[in-house]
């Protein structure tokens, strides 16, 4: 049988690109610039997240609302395309977690088209608690 396995967007290396929070964007050029798209997320029982995969549109910015309704503490983290922790939520690294009954969403973040891993940093969880966030 064959294993299709992602290769971390090894064509396309680009680093996450977090902005700035609340900073005034200047429209400039006319265009009228679209708000952050806003994904959620949520942990529920059974150390398992209730999708394994999220999807966003290339290089324009997204939030992401991640709740904790998994009965114990967990996290929410995003690699970059070379596979290192970049984002976390609720930050400001991944041994920060939300408690039970908790949501927070995280800093717009921008990212290059391409498939990004997501996971669960609580020791132990990474197993059955990851996915994508697919952009582009
Ligand atoms: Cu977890």
């Amino acid at each position: 049988m064959k294993l299709r396995m992602f290769l971390g967007g090894s064509a396309v290396a680009v680093a996450l690109t977090l902005t700035g929070c609340g900073g005034g964007s200047g429209a400039g050029g006319g265009g009228n610039a679209a708000p952050p798209q806003a994904l959620t997320i949520t942990a529920v029982e059974g150390i398992k997240y209730d999708k394994a995969e999220l999807d966003a549109t290339a290089n324009q910015p997204f939030t992401v609302n991640f709740v904790n309704n998994g009965g114990m503490q967990h996290n929410f983290v995003i690699k970059n395309a070379a596979g290192t922790d970049q984002y976390f939520i609720p930050g400001p690294d991944k041994t920060a977690y939300l408690d039970n009954g908790q949501s927070k969403t995280g800093a717009p973040v921008t990212l290059a088209a391409g498939t990004y891993e997501f996971y669960c940093a609580f020791p132990g969880h990474e197993a059955t608690m990851k996915g994508n966030v697919v952009v582009k």
